[in-house]
């Protein structure tokens, strides 16, 4: 695999947050938020408004980026590749989420989050940006997909 950058959206409202099953590919059976490749071309925003049309229904219309990650997949062979992963916030779109072929949507509280369904990261980030916080992360996997090794950094702005 090549590295690549990825696009990752999570829309919020009130006090919910949309988690959507991965039905094919990449994560495949995980709950995650809306995203996929940058393509060329692309900014990262246009690819992450692009993913959530694609695989939501919605238009983004209101976002900010609350984390750059470096997912490193394989750490434990000798051919590591990186996905790095620009996170935002979703607070306005147009349309209503809606299950696609790549994703099936839910409403999940955010006192409730079921991280046990999710990547293996999540759980150590994830909350954090729900505070507010910014974040450069940096996570490694080995080939079963479980996490190996985490490093989270707060960052003051993403420029
Ligand atoms: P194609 O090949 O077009 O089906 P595409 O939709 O472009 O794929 P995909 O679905 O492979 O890309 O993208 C992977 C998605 O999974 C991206 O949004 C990033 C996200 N992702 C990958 N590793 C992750 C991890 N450890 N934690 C996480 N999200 C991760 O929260």
């Amino acid at each position: 695999m090549t590295d690549r950058e990825y696009s990752l959206a999570f829309l919020l409202r009130n006090d919910e947050i949309l988690l959507a099953m991965k039905k094919r590919g990449f994560g495949a059976g995980k709950l995650n938020g809306a995203g996929g490749k940058v393509e060329p071309g692309e900014t990262i925003e246009q690819a992450m408004v692009r993913e959530c049309q694609e695989e939501l229904t919605i238009t983004p219309t209101t976002f900010h980026k609350v984390a750059y990650h470096d997912f490193i997949l394989g750490a434990d062979t000798d051919q590591p590749w990186h996905q790095r992963a620009h996170a935002f916030i979703v607070t306005e779109w147009e349309g209503e989420p809606a299950e696609t072929e790549e994703m099936a949507p839910g409403w999940v509280k955010l006192s409730d989050i079921p991280y046990d369904q999710m990547w293996d990261d999540d759980i150590h980030w994830l909350p954090l940006v729900l505070e507010g916080k910014l974040l450069d992360t940096t996570f490694t996997f080995n080939s079963d997909e479980q996490m190996m090794t985490k490093a989270i950094r707060e960052v003051e702005k993403f420029v």
